[in-house]
């Protein structure tokens, strides 16, 4: 069979069953931009175009950070010194800082402003392996701004090589204007926001803060029947800083995924198990904020509910531009194993956005995106902190 490109006398983690599905001698072929052959050498006998030999490196699927809010105005480096000097994260939000704060500075951006001061972070995700981001919105909180985050966030992905996808977080905080009247603000991005952001094309999939200082289940459960009219897949910020029992209305809405969740209990547990939702753990924020409680990983373990890890990438609680960071808190504060880092990143990120059809594991008739490391073995993407032993990246084959 006549391929374009062939990568031979490499070690695969196809993440393909259980664990990571490693291939001790394997090779990849490629044609069109999707795998055509992933597995022992020789396989099949292929023609190829251009044969690599990468002399016994890994590969893995390209990576997947499957959360960020990586459009942003501005940055909080001010709300962090205040941290350092005693004040709660809830404290700053309800003072009118936080996610307000980055609201203001994002209104004041231009989508090519808010473009240009994110590409520097998208970069740094592109040059650690990731091949597809998800983006959220969720700091403009007018149907203008939020339409303007969303146009940036699709913008990137015509800068740069990456799959991105976008997710509407309208329902992120309670804008300035609608103070003290929740209900309508969720009754105006059911009415008039979602409407015009799905005529525009311009999200994915649709997501909300669950919390006290975000928005209740019952407001959840308003904006979910919102988004599914519109034919749109539902995530959560869920069980963050307290136990709303938003993963249970995730959970009934079929979300595609239920998001932190330190604070899930073992109902939101069975019901997530129930409804096939991924768990996207994200240490960086676990960490940036302190928190001590740990998200239930043995209980999620046991219930077969499949993790996912990403970056949060945010300007508050998680300014991490690092996805093998990310692996490395999971491992070390949240105790997951090497194996579920790395499917947390590939096959479980890919499930968390609804595109494991197409990314995420190492496969025929997936794309051919691929993350070529220096390793001698997988743990060491985990286990080191602040290096990268990325070779080459690949994404449609090239
Ligand atoms: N949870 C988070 O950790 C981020 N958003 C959310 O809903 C924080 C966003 C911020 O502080 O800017
Ligand atoms: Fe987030």
């Amino acid at each position: 069979m006549l391929c374009g490109t062939l990568w031979r006398n490499a070690r695969l983690a196809t993440m393909v069953g259980a664990g990571i599905g490693v291939v001790e001698d394997g090779m990849v072929a490629a044609k069109d931009g999707r795998i055509v052959y992933a597995g022992p050498s020789p396989g099949a006998v292929f023609t190829a175009e251009c044969t690599v030999d990468l002399g016994g490196r890994w590969i893995t699927p390209g990576l997947i950070d499957c959360h960020t809010h990586l459009i942003h105005g501005g940055d909080r480096a001010a709300e962090f010194e205040q941290r350092l000097a005693g004040a709660s994260y809830e404290e700053i939000a309800r003072a009118g800082g936080g996610i307000v704060a980055t609201m203001r500075a994002t209104r004041a951006a231009s989508e090519a402003e808010l473009v240009e001061s994110a590409l520097p972070r998208l970069d740094a995700l592109i040059a650690e392996g990731v091949t597809t981001v998800e983006v959220k919105s969720g700091y403009g909180l007018s149907t203008a701004d939020e339409a303007k985050s969303l146009r940036a966030a699709r913008a990137l992905g015509m800068r740069r090589d990456v799959g991105v996808t976008t997710t509407f977080l309208g329902a992120h905080a309670l804008p300035p204007e609608w103070a003290g009247d929740a209900d309508g603000y969720i009754a105006h991005i059911c009415d008039a926001m979602l409407p015009a952001i799905a005529a525009e094309g311009l999200a994915d999939a649709v997501d909300a803060f669950c919390e006290g200082i975000g928005f209740s289940p019952e407001q959840v459960a308003r904006l979910f029947a919102a988004a599914q009219r519109h034919g749109l897949p539902v995530k959560l910020h869920a069980e963050q800083l307290s136990n709303l029992h938003g993963a249970r209305i995730a959970a009934q809405h079929g979300a595609l995924s239920a998001d932190h969740l330190e604070w899930l209990d073992a109902a939101g547990v069975a019901a997530m198990a129930a409804s096939g939702t991924i768990a996207t753990l994200l240490p960086g924020a676990f960490y940036v904020t302190r928190e001590t409680k740990l998200p239930p990983v043995d209980a999620l373990r046991a219930a077969g509910v499949p993790m996912a890890v990403a970056t949060d990438c945010n300007p508050g609680t998680s300014p991490m531009t690092s996805i093998l960071l990310a692996m490395n808190m999971a491992a070390t504060c949240f105790r997951l194993t090497v194996d579920e880092c790395l499917r947390g990143v590939t096959v479980n990120a890919a499930c968390a956005l609804g595109l494991q059809d197409r990314i995420g594991t190492l496969e025929p008739g997936k794309a051919c995106d691929l993350a070529i490391w220096d390793i001698e073995r997988p743990a060491e993407l985990i286990y080191r902190i602040g290096f990268n032993p990325l070779h080459q990246r690949i994404r449609n084959g090239r």
